[in-house]
């Protein structure tokens, strides 16, 4: 089930999601683990916790990067389950979180009451139809002072760099609102600490062929009290360049080709200008030739490295497909 990412009636939803029972869930809610990674959110922790309660999720799991507010003490008293993480950053909190939770699914979302719990349903309802992993997509109702333009304008850019490097479109690849099965998590190969886990998910899904959907989900602004984590431009250059190095192992024809038609390129106007010195004032520039074509070689020889890589690339993701097609068989015989 691909959803659109159109805008959506939320009252509508929000009716059918309270009809909801543990009768008409096909996944129930004590096989999903609602993970919150937090730092400093005492002004909105509590609800968050108390939204995700109230839609029948009880297992709460916040993990913790050394709040200095009152942070961990509220989501206690609100019933969650506290882990303080023993490193830093969000993407390190959430690797470690997943060694405590022992049951199949996770619902991850921000401490920061932007995201809806009652869209809670509607993220996990595709796992019971064959997805491993779920992204619930902003654009498709968020509030007009969510967002600032220039994140407006930094997300789209970064969607777009997505989709062209990796080559699968999911809409809004830094949403923090996923739910996905923790088997598929463990298939992953994340390595990130801070704010590009996210984008590391979404390149690691691709990679790994986990099946991924998007559903839409409504997004608020943070609360006027509550203070963001985020670095709009540190931390959007920092996803920039995590999507251009993940592409080294998830397609290498752009990751060496790239750097190889840098070479060319500068190889050539080196040569240009070497050649038009020598037309218009008989002046020879032997170094700037040789640096020039050892330029335009280098390059050569990195396109050509980016197709055999992209080849054993192709041939590794086949022949995983094959194993984990016989592993299945196996499990089904
Ligand atoms: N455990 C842990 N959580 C973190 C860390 N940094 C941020 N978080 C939490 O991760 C979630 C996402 O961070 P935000 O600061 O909301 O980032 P964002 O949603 O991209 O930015 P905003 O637009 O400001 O909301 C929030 O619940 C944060 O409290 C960290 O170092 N450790
Ligand atoms: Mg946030």
């Amino acid at each position: 089930m691909q959803h659109d990412g159109t805008r959506v009636d939320h009252s509508e939803q929000s009716k059918e999601v309270l009809a909801m029972t543990d009768q008409t869930r096909d996944i129930s809610t004590d096989e999903v683990c609602v993970l919150i990674p937090t730092l400093d959110e005492a002004a909105t922790i509590g609800d968050v916790i108390d939204g995700f309660h109230q839609q029948g999720y009880t297992t709460v799991v916040v993990v913790d990067g050394g709040s200095t507010d009152e942070t961990r003490s509220i989501a206690r008293d609100r019933g969650a389950e506290v882990i303080v993480q023993s490193g830093d950053g969000k993407g390190q909190a959430v690797r470690e979180a997943l060694e405590y939770i022992t049951v199949p699914y996770v619902l991850m979302v921000d401490g920061d009451g932007t995201y809806d719990p009652a869209d809670a349903d509607a993220m996990v309802e595709p796992l019971s139809n064959g997805y491993d992993h779920v992204i619930g997509n902003r654009f498709a109702d968020m509030d007009d002072d969510a967002m600032t333009s220039l994140n407006r304008f930094g997300n789209s850019l970064i969607n777009r760099s997505f989709r062209f490097i990796h080559g699968a479109d999911h809409t809004d690849i830094l949403s923090g609102y996923r739910a996905f099965t923790v088997d598929s998590f463990e298939r992953l190969s994340l390595t990130a600490d801070g704010f590009t886990i996210e984008t590391e998910l979404a390149v690691e899904c691709v990679k790994n062929g986990i099946k991924t959907t998007v559903v839409p989900v409504s997004y608020s602004a943070r609360p006027d009290h509550s203070e963001t984590n985020l670095h709009p431009i540190t931390d959007g250059a920092t996803i920039i360049l995590a999507l251009y190095t993940l592409a080294k192992t998830n397609n290498p024809l752009f990751y060496f080709g790239s750097l190889g038609v840098a070479g060319i390129l500068s190889g050539s106007a080196i040569a240009g200008y070497v050649l038009w010195q020598w037309i218009q004032f008989q002046q020879g520039h032997e170094i700037l030739a040789i640096v020039s074509a050892a330029a335009i070689l280098l390059g050569v020889q990195l396109i050509m490295f980016g197709v055999l890589s992209d080849m054993l690339v192709t041939l590794h993701r086949e022949q995983r497909r094959r194993l984990e097609q016989i592993a299945r068989d196996r499990r089904e015989e």
